[in-house]
């Protein structure tokens, strides 16, 4: 059924899901069920005031993930794990979450048909990821502990019968995942000379990187970026190179003290000579709102780490091993966006964001209008 299907809507104009846009890359076959909510195809918007602040004539593009239907980019990976679980006849997904992977995998076990339950660190969830799994219809347990405990329960969960997990240790996650680089290569017709993007579990790094490599052997590219991710300063155990037993960072997203995929995330950093670094809370919270007031993209705290670290590296407390004063003159830099900023509206609701009040009449508006001039 799907190709007839998905002749006529791509005839159409409508969007197809990674799974249709790049199958030949992908490990599906005619009998693999394709569960999709037309995922991926995210726009590669240019950031003219970040390119400035870059100089010499570089390019910075924001791969902005968090227009993916579930509003993160879990989705990609979600599709064919979730698509592999049926085929191979399971009837519950399970995973561990700090948020959004709880939210993409209840998505797709609704449109599937298939039960879902989602275990979260109770307490440190983004209120709109946590609406998300609700409204999707998951089975949601909250535990006292943190998301790496969740994540070992999930493991010792993966031998029942019946049961997928779909977090990103199901390696058709990272597949999945991967074409956003392909995506990538295509709109720029090459490969970014550097390419930013917030760590956490590491699987997008590893699948980014993944999708590079495969695409510059079948010479779609020409180049290989260099791959330059970042922590939160509180939740970096890559960076320290040691499990962080109390992970703490208000970018809830990538608060994780034993990423999965840290062998293959530090693997791609080393190889595409890139780096590993952290940025603060503040740096982090700066950054989002610097990037919402100024090139009007909103993005959850997560994501604005990439953010928060291109403009570190710009700045004179960057790290010794640096990437970015050696790329070339002219480069293409992409930061990911890996989520949207509705998800966590909390984190820019403080003090600082109140209404201003004023008596209902022209002139009352008028004088607040001169104010802010
Ligand atoms: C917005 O949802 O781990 O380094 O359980 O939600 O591939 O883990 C989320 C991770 C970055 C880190 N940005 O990506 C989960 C989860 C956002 C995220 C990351 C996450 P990885």
């Amino acid at each position: 059924m799907g190709s007839l299907m998905n002749d006529s809507l791509s005839a159409m104009g409508a969007s197809i899901g990674v799974i249709e846009r790049y199958r030949e890359y992908l490990p599906v076959s005619d009998r693999t069920p394709i569960i999709s909510l037309l995922e991926g195809s995210t726009p590669l918007i240019p950031s003219p005031r970040l390119s400035s602040i870059v100089g010499r004539g570089c390019r910075v593009y924001l791969k902005y993930e968090g227009l993916n239907p579930t509003g993160s980019f879990k989705d990609r990976g979600m599709t064919v794990a979730v698509s592999k679980a049926v085929e191979a006849g399971a009837n519950f997904i399970v995973c561990a979450s700090t948020g959004n992977t709880s939210a993409s995998a209840a998505a797709y076990a609704a449109r599937s048909g298939i039960r879902c339950a989602v275990l979260l660190p109770a307490g440190k969830i983004a209120m709109g990821k946590l609406a998300q799994a609700f409204v999707y219809g998951a089975v949601v347990i909250g535990l006292e502990s943190n998301f790496d405990q969740c994540l070992q329960l999930v493991r010792d969960l993966s031998t029942e019968p019946g049961i997928a997990v779909v977090n990103s240790i199901n390696p058709y996650r990272l597949e999945g995942q991967k074409t956003a680089a392909f995506e990538i290569v295509d709109a720029l017709g090459d490969a970014p000379h550097l390419h930013l993007l917030p760590v956490g579990n590491a699987g997008n790094t590893t699948a980014y990187w993944k999708g590079y490599v495969q695409y510059y052997g079948l010479k779609r590219a020409t180049r290989l970026p260099r791959m330059l991710g970042f922590q939160a300063a509180g939740a970096a155990p890559i960076y320290y190179d040691r499990v962080i037993e109390h992970p703490e960072t208000a970018a809830s997203a990538i608060r994780i003290g034993n990423p999965a995929s840290w062998q293959q995330a530090k693997r791609a950093f080393q190889e595409s000579g890139g780096a590993i670094e952290i940025v603060s809370d503040e740096e982090i919270f700066a950054a989002q709102s610097w990037l919402a007031s100024h090139e009007g993209v909103f993005v959850e705290p997560a994501s604005a780490s990439s953010i928060a670290g291109l403009m570190k590296c710009c700045s004179q407390t960057a790290c010794t091993q640096c990437p970015l004063p050696s790329i070339p003159d002219n480069a293409t830099i992409v930061c990911t966006l890996t989520g949207h900023g509705l998800k966590d509206v909390a984190s820019v609701l403080n003090d600082r964001v109140k209404p201003v009040s004023a008596r209902p009449d022209k002139a009352a508006i008028m004088s607040v209008l001169e104010r802010a001039r």
